[in-house]
Parts: structure tokens; sequence; C-alpha cells
């Protein structure tokens, strides 16, 4: 048999389709021809020429294998930063003072629109690249620091071009009700208004988009107005996804869910009546650790009951400027574990099955399976539980993707 690529003799975590389990492969091999896996099973069962006669082939030395992480929520291009705000909230500086002194969100929608696309790349591209050394193959980007048409329009192509010159799948969604920008004050509807008239259909035909999001929060947008995106982006045929009950509980999740999302995010506030919303729904629950850590906020979201309901849970780094500037996903898993009480196998699936499953890409990516494409981690450990347990290593030996190692 002649296979481009074999990785044998590797500790598999397949996390295969069935059920929670890390669908573990002692003493296992991985095949691959092209950009798709084409055989997985034991070392032991391989056709006898097999490591002689592939292409390239790998003894992993009993070390783990996983499919190719995915973060499936992250707000990764942006300028600037916001670290000088970070240092006056230390020194003691009020909310009033930061805002004052041109911070919070506003200041990284000013330096956005400012950025030309290729700085908003240069800028960019370190986090994407922090995030691949940590195993990551396929990651959610969103816009929403622009907030007009011509800036949203430019972080959707700077997420496109980022997918083109990195080894990485990028599924971008567009996030223009994120924030009432300072033109529109007062006017929050009117901005709906131009978000749903003038960017969404303007991004749906430049087929930039993936997806399309919202900020369902008090200092958001109301669940009427994020119904109007929803209406839009049906009419527009893209998927839609939500920021929801981070901060309060205004019933986003149950809303986003009638409308067939793929995915609602954050969820802190989220109650048991609308877990069981979820419950009978195709809709995946993101949770974001690091927003939590980063916000030191003390109300979790309803783990127990979205366990209890079987609801697919995934996790990302929610990399973003204000509340999450966190490129590490493996530290995520941690966090999940130590914070939200995952256990590892469910942390590991967060990043893997379920995100695939929170992006709408479960039948390509997400497991270790004949058919599916060929991205691959192989890491400096033994057991899985190790990706959650160690902090802040560097633990990818080998990543590949689409069938090309890196
Ligand atoms: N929720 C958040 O935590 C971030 N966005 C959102 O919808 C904050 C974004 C920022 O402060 O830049
Ligand atoms: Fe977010």
């Amino acid at each position: 048999m002649t296979w481009d690529t074999l990785w044998f003799n590797a500790t598999l975590a397949t996390m295969g389709s069935n059920g929670k389990a890390y669908g573990i492969v002692e003493s296992g091999a991985v095949a691959v021809e092209e950009d798709r896996i084409a055989w997985v099973g034991k070392s032991r069962d391989l056709p006898s020429d097999a490591v002689r006669t592939s292409r390239t082939a790998v003894d992993c030395e009993g070390q783990l294998v996983t499919p190719g992480l995915i973060d499936c929520h992250t707000h990764l291009v942006y300028a600037g930063d916001r670290a000088g705000e970070f240092e006056m909230r230390l020194n003691g500086a009020s909310y009033e003072e930061i805002a004052r002194a041109g911070g919070g969100i506003t200041s990284t929608v000013k330096a956005t629109r400012q950025a030309s696309d290729d700085d908003l790349y240069r800028q960019s591209l370190p986090r994407l690249r922090r995030l691949m050394v940590d195993g990551v193959t396929t990651v959610e980007i969103k816009s929403g620091y622009g907030l007009d048409k011509a800036t949203e329009l430019k972080m959707l192509r700077v997420a496109r071009l980022l997918s083109e010159t990195e080894a990485v799948t990028v599924r971008s969604t567009f996030l223009g009700a994120h924030a009432l920008p300072p033109e529109y004050a007062g006017r929050s509807d009117d901005y709906i208004d131009n978000v749903c008239n003038e960017m969404l259909p303007a991004v749906a035909d430049a087929t930039l988009a993936d997806a399309v999001d919202a900020f369902c929060e008090n200092i958001g947008f109301t669940p009427q107005q994020v119904e109007r995106v929803f209406r839009a982006a049906t009419k527009a045929q893209l998927p839609i996804k939500l920021h929801a009950e981070q901060l309060s509980n205004l019933r986003g999740a149950a809303l986003a869910a009638r409308y067939g999302a793929l995915s609602v995010d954050h969820l802190e506030y989220l109650d048991d009546t609308d877990v069981a919303v979820l419950a009978d729904s195709a809709t995946a629950a993101v949770l974001l650790p690091g927003a939590f850590y980063c916000l030191r906020e003390t109300q979790l979201p309803p783990i127990e009951a979205l366990r209890r309901h079987g609801v697919p849970i995934a996790i990302a780094t929610d990399c973003n400027p204000g509340s999450s500037p966190i490129t590490s996903l493996l530290l995520i898993l941690n966090m999940a574990c130590t914070l939200f009480r995952l256990t590892p196998e469910e942390a590991l699936a967060g990043v893997t099955r379920n995100a695939a499953n929170a992006l709408g890409m479960a039948d390509r990516v997400g497991t270790i399976e004949s058919g599916k494409r060929a991205d691959l981690v192989l890491w400096r450990v033994q057991q899985p539980a190790s990706l959650s347990y160690q902090v802040g290593d560097s633990l990818c030996v080998k990543r590949m993707y689409g069938g090309r190692s890196s």
C-alpha cells in the first residue's frame, strides 16, 4: 500500500463520533493520501509493507496524536492593543477616565479604521501564527471592529488573505452588530438598519463571510434588534451565531436556537429553561473561559445542565484586545478545566469534534476518521489529559494541515 504519509506507533485520540469519549487507539496508525485521511487503526493491522512503501513514514514513539485543533470563536483581526488601558485600570483609573482617554472598544475601532489592509494583515498575522503553534488547523475570525461598511469589508478581506497565506482554514464571520459606533450614538435602530440593509448585503455579495454574528447584551443590541439581523442573514442564506448571556440574561440563546444558529457563545447567564431549548435544537454551546478569567467574572455557565441535556460544548480563545487577549488554545483547555470544571475529555472534545460542530464543519474536520481532512497534531505527551494539565508549555511536535506537515 503506497500512502503519501503514515504516522504509526501513536496513541491516537480519534475523538470519534461516538459521544464523549477520546476514542483512544493504542499503538495506532493513521495514513494520509493527498489531503484526506485514508486509513485509521492499530499499527499491527497495517499491510505488512506499509511503513516501507509509504512516501513518508513517521514513528510516533507512542506519543499522542489528535485531530488538528479548532478555535471556533476569535476576533484576532484588529489593529492596536489595549495594554495601556489595562495598566491604567490596575493603577486605579475608573471606567469614565479610560473612556475619556479614548479607551475601550472604540479605541480598537478607531485603530482598525485607520489601518491599511496591509497593516491590519501584519498586525493580525502573529496572533494567528501563535494559535497555529498550539496545533490549530481551523480558526474562526469575526469582523466587528470596523462598524462601517468599508472597514468591516476590510477586516473580512484580511481574514481571507490570512487563509490564503497560512496553512490553516479560516472561517470568517460578519459581526457588524458588535457595538454601536460613536457616530450612531443614541440611534441604535438606525445602525441596525445600516447593518441589515447596507453592510450585510455587501458582505454577502463579496462572499466574504461564512456566517453572521451579533452581540445581544445591554451594552450591545436588544433581542429585537438581533432578530432583525438574523432575518437579514437568513435572507442572504448565511448561517448565524450569537454572543449571548455573557453579562446578563436577555434570552438571546433561545432566540438564536429558534433561528437554527450554529452556536451560541459565552452563556454565563444562561438559565436551565434555555438549556432545554438548546437541547431541542442543533445549536452548539461555545464557552469562553479566557473572557471569564480576564473580566474576573464569577457567574459560571450552567455546565452541569448543558452536560445533563447533552448539548455539545465547544471552547475557544475569544482572542480579542478587550476581554481576552489570549492566543493559546492549550491555555484555554486548562482554563476550561480549572475554572469551569470541564473534564480533560470534554475540553479536548471542545476544541475538536464540538468546535467543528459549532462551525458547521463536522462532516469535514474535528475527528480522525477515514475521509476527513488530514488535519492532525503529534504531541510531545503520552496521554490526552496532559494537554489540559500542563500550563504554558509548548507541546506540539508536528502539525499536519490538509496532508502537509509543517
Ligand atoms: N464580548 C466580549 O467580551 C468582547 N466582545 C464581545 O462581544 C469584547 C470586545 C472588546 O472589548 O474589544
Ligand atoms: Fe467574542
